[in-house]
């Protein structure tokens, strides 16, 4: 196999700033990494927070973004152990971490405080080919359609560990805000293949007969309805289980917790910039609530969640573009238009 020493990129220098579909040099492998030809990438909205800079956490700079990103294995550092060239790869958020911490130790690597971010601290999957380190990359079965399964990288894998971190029971009600994104039409086919009921909510008609489609039982339209709360209790006779917050809207979340049914649980997915969770301390001790943050999953979560997919009881929404149409699909994002997830051909 022969590697290039060019290739197509999208590149910024400054958040906010251009985003450039140029040519850059093709990187090295380090000892601890594979070289994966990025074939697609799914775009998260995570890559809009990057390329804004509107979190507390600063990016890399210049940085290419992406983190959804599927393709073949061409290179190997000289410490790869598990891989070998040609098979699919993946690369998620979570690019690398200490790997000797407490938080490391028990599995929870995405909390270490050295954690490498794909399309954040590390140079992501907007390029045609990237380096992933060889522990942390995801093992895609071969065979793999790999523009379908790209989004499972992230969202997939994220909407998979929020559901189990809202320890829920099959036959229980489940709330997802931001059901028609990226990661909420992937949470409410998970919820649905893990045996919880779903209901559904995000604003418009199409969204609300896509999230429908996808096996939501109920759907609220936060554009009409007067009353979310009252809605969201009335359609899960007394309020869901579990709510898993994937919407970008700091309203939402709070909305969250006061629907919740008693003893319920909800989950904090989605990172409005500069966002607080809002909750009466009484209605929160009196109704035993939890609020629980969920950040993205582990390498277990990761191979489980490829799982689900891999058994055809996920399918991703997705509409594909070239690489060099990604500042369109930011525009789109943040007009709150997209359906499902947009994917990017590395190759146009
Ligand atoms: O590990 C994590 N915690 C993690 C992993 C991946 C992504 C967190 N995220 C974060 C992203 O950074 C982003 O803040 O999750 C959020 C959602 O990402 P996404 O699914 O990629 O975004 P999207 O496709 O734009 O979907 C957002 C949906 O929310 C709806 C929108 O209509 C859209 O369909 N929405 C909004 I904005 N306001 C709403 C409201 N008030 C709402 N839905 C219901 N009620
Ligand atoms: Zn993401
Ligand atoms: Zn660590």
């Amino acid at each position: 196999m022969t590697v290039p020493t060019k290739q197509k990129a999208v590149v910024f220098e400054t958040n906010g700033g251009p985003l450039e579909y140029k040519e850059i040099p093709v990187p090295k492998p380090a000892p601890n990494e594979i070289l994966i030809h990025v074939r697609y990438s799914g775009v998260c909205h995570t890559d809009l927070h990057a390329w804004k800079g509107d979190w507390p956490l600063p990016t890399k700079l210049p940085l290419v973004g992406g983190h959804e990103g599927a393709g073949e294995v061409v290179a190997l550092g000289e410490n790869v152990k598990g891989w070998k060239i040609g098979d699919l790869a993946g690369i998620k958020w979570l690019n690398g971490s200490c790997m000797a911490c407490e938080f490391c130790q028990n599995t929870n690597e995405s909390n270490c405080a050295e954690a490498d971010l794909s399309g954040y601290t590390h140079d992501g999957s907007f390029q045609e080919y990237a380096t992933a380190d060889a522990v942390q990359a995801a093992h895609i079965p071969k065979g793999t359609d790999l523009a379908q399964v790209s989004p499972i990288l992230c969202a997939g894998i994220t909407v998979y560990k929020a559901l189990k971190t809202a320890n829920l029971k099959a036959g229980q009600w489940v709330a997802i805000s931001g059901a028609g994104g990226g990661l909420g039409s992937l949470a409410v086919q998970y919820a649905k293949a893990m045996g919880y009921r779903v209901l559904g909510i995000d604003g418009g008609k199409e969204k609300g007969e896509f999230v429908k489609s996808l096996g939501a039982e109920s759907y609220i339209d936060f554009t009409v309805s007067k009353d979310i709360v009252k809605d969201v209790q009335a359609a899960t006779e007394g309020g869901p289980h579990g709510a898993i917050n994937v919407s970008v809207s700091e309203k939402a979340i709070s909305q969250s917790v006061q629907f919740l049914r008693p003893t319920g649980t909800s989950v904090l997915v989605g990172l409005p910039a500069h966002a607080k969770v809002e909750s009466s301390v009484f209605d929160a001790v009196v109704k035993s609530v939890s609020i629980k943050g969920s950040y993205v999953g582990n390498r277990a979560d990761t191979a489980e969640a490829i799982d689900f997919f891999s058994r055809g009881l996920i399918k991703c929404n997705i509409k594909i573009v070239g690489l060099s149409e990604l500042a369109k699909v930011y525009e789109l994002m943040e007009q709150g238009k997209i359906i499902g997830r947009y994917v990017v051909d590395t190759s146009k």
